[in-house]
C-alpha cells in the first residue's frame, strides 16, 4: 500500500510508524486508520521486526480524530460516531495490544483525545519536555474513548483520572512522568536518540516474553489472584519452551551476553 497518511520505515529490527499529517497534527482521518491497519498488520507478518516506535511528524504527536474528516460531518442527521470508534478506533487498540512485539510511543509534541489514547495504548511512552497530554474529549462533548477510559484510572488512578477526564487541562509530559501515566520524560533534544537508544534495546531482548508481560500484566485488573497464578504459569510454560529462554540460561552459566532472537 502507497501510504498518504503515515510514514511507515524498517530498519534494523526496528519498525518506525510516524503518523504524518503535520499541518493538522497528525489527527486521525479514515484514510489514516486505513494505513495503520495495514502498517500494523504488516508487523504481524514481518519475522525481522522485533519493536516498533510510534511518532508524530513536525510539533505534535497527535490530536486525535480530524474534527473536520467528512466522518464528522454534520448533514441531516448526526454523524454515527459510535460507527467511527467501532470501525477505527476499537481495531488500532485491539492490533497495538495483540502485536507481536514491544511497542514505544515517542512523544514529540502535544497527545490530546484519541492521540493521547494512542500513546496509552503503547507499551512504553516517553515524552520530550515540551509535550504534553489532553484529554479533549470533554471539550467536544465526548468521552476518553480509543481506550482512555480504561488506561487512565489504570495508571494514574481514579482520582487523577476523573480530574483529567473532566477538565481536560493540558497535563506536562513532566507531571505525566510524576503521575505514572508516562514510562520517561527527556528533553526535547534528546527524545529521538533516546528513544533510538530504547528502540535497540528492546530488539535484541526476548520479544514473546515482553509480549506475555504486556498480556499478563493488562489481564490482572480483571481476573483473581488464582486466575492469574494459572496465566503466569500458561505463559511460563510457553516461554520456557522458547529459544530465547535456553540462550538466555546458557548466556548466564556461561557468563556472556545472551543473543536473542524472538524465537
Ligand atoms: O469519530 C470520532 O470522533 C470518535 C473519536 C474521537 C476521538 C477523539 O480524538 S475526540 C477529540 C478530538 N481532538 C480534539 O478535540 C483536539 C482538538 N485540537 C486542539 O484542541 C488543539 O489543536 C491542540 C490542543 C491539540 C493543539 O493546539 P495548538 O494551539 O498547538 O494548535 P492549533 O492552532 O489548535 O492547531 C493547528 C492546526 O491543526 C489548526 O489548523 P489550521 O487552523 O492551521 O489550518 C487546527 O485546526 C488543526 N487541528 C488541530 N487539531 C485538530 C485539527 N484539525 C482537525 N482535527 C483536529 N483534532
Amino acid at each position: 500500500m502507497d501510504y498518504q497518511c503515515i510514514r511507515f520505515e524498517v530498519s534494523d529490527s526496528v519498525a518506525r510508524l510516524t503518523l504524518n499529517r503535520p499541518d493538522k497534527l497528525n489527527s486521525f482521518t479514515s484514510a489514516m486508520h486505513i494505513e495503520l491497519r495495514d502498517a500494523l498488520d504488516s508487523i504481524q507478518v514481518d519475522r525481522t521486526i522485533r519493536v516498533l516506535v510510534v511518532s508524530g511528524a513536525g510539533r505534535a504527536f497527535c490530536a486525535g480524530q480530524d474534527l473536520a474528516d467528512p466522518d464528522m460531518a454534520m448533514g441531516d442527521t448526526a454523524p454515527d460516531i459510535g460507527n467511527v470508534v467501532e470501525q477505527n478506533y476499537k481495531p488500532l487498540i485491539l492490533r497495538l495490544q495483540n502485536l507481536r512485539v514491544p511497542t514505544v510511543a515517542m512523544v514529540n509534541g502535544v497527545a490530546a483525545g484519541a492521540g493521547a489514547s494512542l500513546a496509552l495504548a503503547c507499551d512504553l511512552a516517553i515524552a520530550g519536555r515540551s509535550a504534553s497530554f489532553l484529554q479533549a474529549f470533554s471539550k467536544i462533548g465526548l468521552i476518553p474513548d480509543t481506550g482512555g477510559t480504561w488506561f487512565l484510572p489504570q495508571r494514574v488512578g481514579m482520582a487523577r483520572a476523573m480530574g483529567l477526564a473532566l477538565l481536560a487541562d493540558k497535563l506536562t509530559a513532566e507531571k505525566a512522568a510524576e503521575w505514572g501515566l508516562i514510562w520517561q520524560v527527556v528533553e526535547d533534544n534528546e527524545l529521538a536518540s533516546t528513544v533510538d537508544k530504547l528502540a535497540t534495546q528492546l530488539a535484541a531482548m526476548p520479544t514473546k516474553a515482553l509480549v506475555r508481560t504486556r498480556q499478563a500484566m493488562h489481564a490482572a485488573p480483571t481476573h483473581t489472584l488464582e486466575q492469574q497464578l494459572s496465566m503466569e504459569g500458561g505463559f511460563m510454560r510457553e516461554l520456557g519452551w522458547s529459544s530465547d529462554f535456553a540462550e538466555g540460561v546458557a548466556a548466564f552459566k556461561e557468563k556472556r551476553s545472551p543473543r536473542f532472537t524472538g524465537t
